[in-house]
């Protein structure tokens, strides 16, 4: 008898040790798959295949039409074309990863690794469950549709998965848990507020609890206890503007906050989530 795991393990990365070969597109002829598996002593029957093909709660393999071929829908390592179709993703897709990977991905961005691809969910709990395989899971939002929009392919398994070549790190960040429910993930143009807007030189990030992000990006963090804006530069350690000459343009920021102060309590502290009163009423930092 054999299971999912081991199906998975044939179909999307050792298909060598049932003696079988993927064809371009991942499929195994089922007949050969079956023999293959029953020379390494295991029982296993066309049956069970569908047995598990329909009752993987992960829809992770399908049969083609009449049953004669079967591969793995997403997961490879080895090299196989699934002749996916690129389609715009959601405003947002998760990806479920552990906390000692999050200092890494912070400034390498999420990188594919062993497999053929980035996986990312369109459900929070199934990327918080992914990222529990590795250890403390943690949950990282991306801007999915910014990236495609940005020119990023992606693609959406036939299990459900979306799945995306490289993810840089500047489409990702996490929410900020004691934000109020409909308020978990701010639009994407309120956490990243670029030059433009802001006339400061460099981006500033306008959300909490994210990890360590490039340097020449400023974290902006509110803190209700005493009402006070705290400045992450890289992400790497509080700047209070008193201390605004350790880092570059650091009092430019200062004075971005200084001049959009009202607004920004209002934001994160009155009604929280009128963006479109926030940027209507943001001003770029004043040169003089
Ligand atoms: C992490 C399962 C350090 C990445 C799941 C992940 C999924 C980095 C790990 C599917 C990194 C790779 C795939 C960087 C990424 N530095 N760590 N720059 N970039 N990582 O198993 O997404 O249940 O290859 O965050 O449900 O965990 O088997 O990928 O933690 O859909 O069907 O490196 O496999 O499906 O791990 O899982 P994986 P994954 P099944």
């Amino acid at each position: 008898m054999i299971d999912g795991k081991y199906l998975s393990y044939i179909l999307r990365h050792a298909p060598s040790v049932a003696n079988v070969e993927l064809d371009g597109n991942g499929y195994v002829a089922v007949d050969k798959l079956i023999d293959g598996i029953k020379q390494t002593g295991r029982d296993v029957d066309l049956t069970d295949l569908e047995r598990i093909v329909a009752h993987d709660g992960k829809h992770r393999f399908s049969f083609n039409e009449d049953h004669t071929k079967i591969r793995a829908n997403y997961g490879h390592s080895v090299a196989v074309d699934l002749q996916l179709q690129a389609i715009a993703p959601p405003a947002f897709l998760y990806h479920g990863t552990a906390n000692k990977f999050l200092e890494r991905i912070a400034t390498e961005g999420i990188k594919k690794q062993s497999r053929n691809f980035v996986h990312l969910s369109d459900d929070p709990q199934m990327a918080l469950a992914v990222g529990a395989r590795h250890g403390r899971a943690e949950v990282l939002n991306v801007v999915a549709r910014e990236m495609h929009d940005d020119g990023f392919s992606f693609y959406l398994s036939e299990s459900g998965v979306w799945l995306t070549e490289f993810v840089p790190s500047r489409y990702i960040f996490q929410t900020d848990e004691a934000m109020s429910d409909d308020c978990k993930v701010l639009p994407f143009e309120m956490s990243r507020l670029e030059t433009k807007r802001t006339g400061v030189n460099g981006t500033i990030w306008v959300y909490d609890t994210g990890k360590p992000i490039e340097p020449s990006r400023y974290r902006i963090i509110y803190e209700h206890a005493d009402a006070r804006f705290f400045v992450y530069f890289g992400g790497v350690f509080p700047v209070v503007q008193g201390q605004s000459a350790l880092v570059p343009s650091l009092s430019r920021v200062v004075k971005w906050i200084g001049q959009n102060k009202n607004i920004l309590l209002k934001l994160y502290s009155g009604d929280g989530c009128d963006i479109v009163e926030f940027f209507r009423e943001m001003q770029p930092v004043l040169t003089h």
